[in-house]
């Protein structure tokens, strides 16, 4: 199913009136605020975050899995509903592949067909925490960091083997999540896990093309759950330094512990120029999977602000790769990753609007309660309509949500791929 500009426009026409109002007023106080309104659009425009392959189908947990009806069945069907997602939001202009989910057959028509959508290949990913059909070895007992060296080369060869499927594609960056760790006290020695992981990266590092860069992402357990050996952005970061330049740690929203001051470990990262890649989710207590920005959308603020604050103080750090990484377990999946990217625009636009140079005044006279005022004023903004004008200024749906209801994608869908169809991944 491809969604068309006129249908767009002929949903957006019927919401334009309140739109035009609501952007009026919102633009005139911000304006005596002192703040570039158009410019804040432009930024919201031109960003965009990719979606991973293994998110538009149900996800699952070990205790079981409700299929959505109408997924994607094949890589082509996923990419179109990439292209579903962008053309209503305008802010999903790429996908990340997960290997070997979704190795593409024919590569110059995979090509083609994402680009028809207006949709380019961001990172790939690698997996070697399954084990696959006719792979001579297990990873049961680790990958990168495994005591046999015949597994660990194993593993090297997959990520080198992903990169060169991500160069036919246009991709510029790999991501090596890694599950090994342990399950109980005393099954591994940390340090030989460690080293071992350190030199096996090393390796996929020395095959990384010039341009391109590595994402090192760290998670504190799961799937195992006594150790994990990149269990924390420190390990990550120390794994990148070892590497080089262009290896970078990658942080997921989910991959921390209760109360761990995210925010914080972005401005350290990105002061040390190691930030590179960013996955957005949200969590209530580990790596839950759910919509970004629907359990604690202030901490999520909170990173933005320093997300932004980074991009404008820090060039000696790269332009973060974004993407959306979260499993749908009961919500149809493209609507979740609709919510989920008007959640990150929304986070995006509030920190846009944090006043640098008062907080900076306000912090300098150790004025806590001005400090706090300065942000929560940013964030207690409505600026729906920002991101609204910024869709509208794409081509894209005012209303992301209620024109993909409106036009029954998800009806659409099931009519074409029918109810039962399964789309690969976790
Ligand atoms: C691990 O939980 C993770 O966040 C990594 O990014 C993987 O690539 C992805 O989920 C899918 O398994
Ligand atoms: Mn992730």
């Amino acid at each position: 199913m491809k969604i068309e500009k006129e249908q767009i426009l002929v949903e957006n026409q019927q919401q334009t009136t309140f739109h035009n109002e609501s952007f009026d007023f919102l633009g005139s106080s911000l304006d005596k605020r002192g703040v570039d309104v158009e410019e804040v659009v432009q930024r919201l425009a031109d960003f965009q975050v990719a979606i991973p392959s293994w998110a538009l189908g149900a996800g699952g947990t070990r205790f079981g899995r409700f299929s959505f009806y109408g997924e994607p069945a094949t890589l082509e069907q996923k990419i179109d509903d990439v292209g579903v997602l962008h053309a209503l939001t305008g802010t999903a202009g790429a996908i990340s592949l997960h290997i070997p989910w979704d190795i593409p057959e024919d590569y110059k028509a995979i090509r083609e067909r994402a680009a028809s959508h207006g949709l380019i290949f961001d990172a790939v990913n690698s997996n070697t925490f399954q084990d696959q059909k006719d792979a001579k070895e297990s990873y049961r007992y680790g990958s990168l960091s495994n005591r046999n060296e015949a597994v660990r080369e194993q593993a090297i060869q997959h990520n080198l083997d992903v990169i060169k499927i991500g160069e036919k594609l246009g991709s510029k960056s790999l991501t090596v999540w890694l599950a090994d760790g342990s399950n109980f006290p005393g099954q591994d020695n940390f340090q030989t896990a460690l080293l071992n992981t350190e030199d096996s990266l090393k390796k996929i590092y020395a095959g990384l093309p010039e341009d391109w860069k590595l994402f090192i992402e760290y998670k504190p357990y799961e799937p195992n759950f006594y150790s994990t050996v990149i269990q924390d952005w420190g390990t990550s970061f120390l794994l990148a330094n070892a590497c080089g330049e262009k290896a970078y740690t990658l942080v997921d929203l989910g991959h921390h512990l209760p109360n761990t001051n995210i925010e914080q470990i972005v401005s350290t990262l990105m002061v040390k120029g190691k930030l590179g890649g960013f996955h957005f989710n949200d969590s209530k207590y580990g790596d839950d999977d759910s919509t970004t920005g629907s359990v604690k959308p202030y901490a999520l603020f909170l990173i933005f602000n320093e997300l932004v604050y980074g991009m404008q103080h820090n060039p000696q750090n790269p332009y973060p790769a974004w993407m959306i990484d979260a499993s749908h377990n009961i919500k149809d999946p493209l609507e979740d990753l609709i919510q989920s990217l008007e959640a990150i625009q929304e986070a995006y636009a509030k920190a846009l609007l944090v006043d640098q140079e008062q907080l900076k005044v306000a912090q300098q006279q150790n004025d806590v309660v001005q400090c706090q005022e300065i942000l929560q004023n940013a964030y207690r903004t409505d600026v729906r309509p920002l991101l609204e004008r910024a869709r509208l200024q794409m081509g894209s749906a005012l209303h992301p949500l209620m024109t993909y209801r409106s036009l029954q994608v998800r009806d659409n869908l099931i009519k074409e791929r029918g109810r039962h169809t399964v789309a690969t991944g976790l």
